[in-house]
């Protein structure tokens, strides 16, 4: 253990010493940052070091075919952290052993529309106070661990809201703390960094600086105004969120979704993702974890396409972040659901590299963002199509704008911008018709959700879905669509969806019951010889024919019928 440690200390002190180590305050700076880290180390209370003993002996726990997540917020889904508790039976119902919470952190005044649904976050010391106190944290981490469910906490690296006390020194002009963030006197450097910046919000919030009065000066804020990007330039602003991660880690927290993971480093002339420097940051974070902390899983949420996502599950010799969001993967299987035809969703599994050992892909189906159709353009390009053409055929048909179509969903932040197809929102049962009570919408739910159990990674279910719950109304008003999937638990669904979640859980226990289907079993593509049938082999000898039409399909070769809209998974002779 001891060896272990010091080798990852030193390792995160190269990472470290690459980025920063010209500047001349560097050494005294690693020197009380180590002290710091060391003290966060020891005072690791004794079951969770414990936890860290057993994790370090077996790196793939988290890789096995039982693991599976769910995903919520924790006011919709308990009312508060506290409350996460009476929800267990139902998690382990399902066979979740994951559980992670969107930001559950002190956030700025004025509601969830004032604060990007608490990714806006003013103390991560604090937890806002209707879900509970810090106090919860441990016994919460406590009780699910007694359940065999891990916490996942979201952390947002990328910024603060500006109303965190780094931002109001900042706006004082306080120079230590105007140096937390990137501002700018006016607009001259702000517009050459712009031509070649996207836009993550093109309507809701246009452009990527954001100008405070009282300061006169201009702040870098990639996502909504009043999130203020960090400026991970300073050393200062690492050590503080890497503590602050320690910190939570010491209470519990097993996983961390590191939110919006691509935008920690900016160049110029670049659209400022996936720099090599963002990734430095991130191996950097890493070490640290396996120097302090060696239980916990990072988690980058980085909605790019499939081969930019790997980048972020590290290399062989260089570790990064041992669990990566597929957003291609989910974005291509809903293509691929309208479409009636796979050649995307097997475009992109064939582009998938795979996850380099102890590292998974997280799979998914929907989750509280939009679907993000950037993340196919390599595929759709590779394909020969018009990209502009063949998603926005696909984000109309998803918002019901297509004849024939069964979805409700809502296009996500394309006004104004025609040329954007940026994104679809929507719930699972929104998109499949479910909730309309369409012919096959539990099948087009089932074969999603099968998906992501089959192709190899940690799955995860999007709360509600396993109980077929549809959009919420209050969504719709919202200036932010993505409100629309973001519903309250509702108890009666139980009694209304009994055969969904029957045959949810059906699927979970296939998967649960078959080493094929852990995350570091091979994936072997197939020729399935018909353009509506995805096939593939996992592990030794399962094979999984999905079925992505109305229509039976016959495969000859394997002596194979499959009715519409339908999934198997096959022991091989
Ligand atoms: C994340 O998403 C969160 O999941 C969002 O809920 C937040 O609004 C946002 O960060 C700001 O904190 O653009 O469409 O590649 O895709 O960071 C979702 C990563 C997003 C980005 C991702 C972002």
């Amino acid at each position: 253990m001891q060896t272990i440690s010091a080798s990852a200390k030193e390792n995160c002190y190269q990472l470290l010493s690459s980025l920063y180590g010209r500047r001349a305050d560097f050494e005294s700076w690693w020197l009380e940052f180590a002290t710091a880290v060391d003290q966060l180390a020891q005072a690791r209370p004794p079951a969770l070091r414990q936890l860290d003993a057993e994790r370090t002996r077996s790196p793939d726990w988290f890789l096995s075919e039982r693991m599976l997540g769910y995903c919520a917020y924790t006011e919709r889904f308990a009312g508060s952290l506290a409350g996460v508790a009476k929800r267990i039976p139902h998690l382990k119902s399902l066979g979740v052993t994951y559980l992670h919470l969107l930001p559950f952190y002190l956030t700025r005044e004025g509601g969830e529309d004032a604060n990007d649904g608490g990714f806006a976050i003013a103390d991560f010391e604090q937890i806002a106070p209707h879900l509970g106190s810090m106090q919860d944290l441990a016994p919460l981490c406590q009780q699910l661990r007694d359940a065999g469910i891990s916490l996942c906490a979201d952390f947002v690296l990328n910024h603060v809201a500006d109303t965190h006390p780094w931002a109001l020194a900042a706006k004082q002009g306080d120079k230590k703390y105007l140096d937390y963030f990137r501002s700018f006197p006016d607009r001259s450097v702000p517009e050459q960094y712009e031509q070649s910046l996207g836009e993550v919000f093109p309507e809701t919030a246009p452009g990527n600086f954001t100008y405070h009065p009282e300061s006169g000066r201009w702040f870098w804020t990639t996502f909504y105004p009043y999130q203020w990007d960090l400026n991970y330039e300073n050393p200062q602003v690492f050590s503080e969120i890497a503590l602050t991660l320690l910190r939570l880690a010491n209470r519990g927290v097993e996983i961390f979704r590191l939110d919006s993971a691509p935008f920690l480093w900016k160049r110029l002339g670049s659209n400022c993702m996936n720099l090599p420097e963002a990734h430095t940051l991130l191996s950097a974070l890493r070490a640290l974890c396996a120097w302090a902390a060696p239980a916990v899983l990072l988690k980058s949420e980085a909605i790019v396409p499939a081969a930019q996502a790997a980048a972020y599950l590290g290399t062989e010799g260089r570790e990064e972040c041992q669990i990566a969001y597929h957003g291609a993967l989910m974005a291509s299987a809903w293509a691929s659901l309208v479409e009636q035809n796979v050649a995307l969703v097997q475009a992109v599994i064939a582009a998938t590299a795979k996850a380099p050992r102890h590292t998974s892909w997280l799979t998914y189906v929907r989750c509280h963002d939009d679907i993000v159709w950037s993340t196919l353009k390599p595929q759709v390009q590779d394909l020969g199509g018009d990209y502009l053409s063949r998603v926005g055929h696909v984000s109309r048909f998803l918002a019901g704008q297509v004849e024939g179509s069964y979805a409700h969903g809502l296009s996500f932040q394309t006004a104004g911008n025609s040329e954007a197809v940026h994104g679809t929102n929507g719930m699972c049962a929104a998109l499949t018709g479910y909730s309309a009570a369409a012919r096959y919408a539990q099948e087009r739910i089932l074969i999603l959700y099968a998906l992501a159990c089959a192709h190899g990674g940690v799955p995860v279910i999007y709360m509600g879905d396993e109980l077929g719950q549809g959009n919420d109304a209050d969504g719709w008003h919202r200036q932010d669509s993505r409100w629309v999937h973001r519903p309250y638990w509702d108890e009666s669904l139980f009694e209304a969806s009994p055969s969904l979640l029957q045959e949810m859980k059906a699927l979970f226990q296939k998967r649960a019951a078959h080493p094929d289907f852990a995350a570091g079993q091979p994936l072997q593509l197939l020729d399935s010889a018909c353009p509506a049938v995805l096939l593939f082999k996992r592990g030794q000898n399962t094979l999984c024919a999905f079925n992505f039409s109305d229509a039976e399909q016959e495969l000859k070769s394997l002596d194979l019928r499959l009715a519409p809209w339908t999934y198997r998974f096959i022991a091989m002779k």
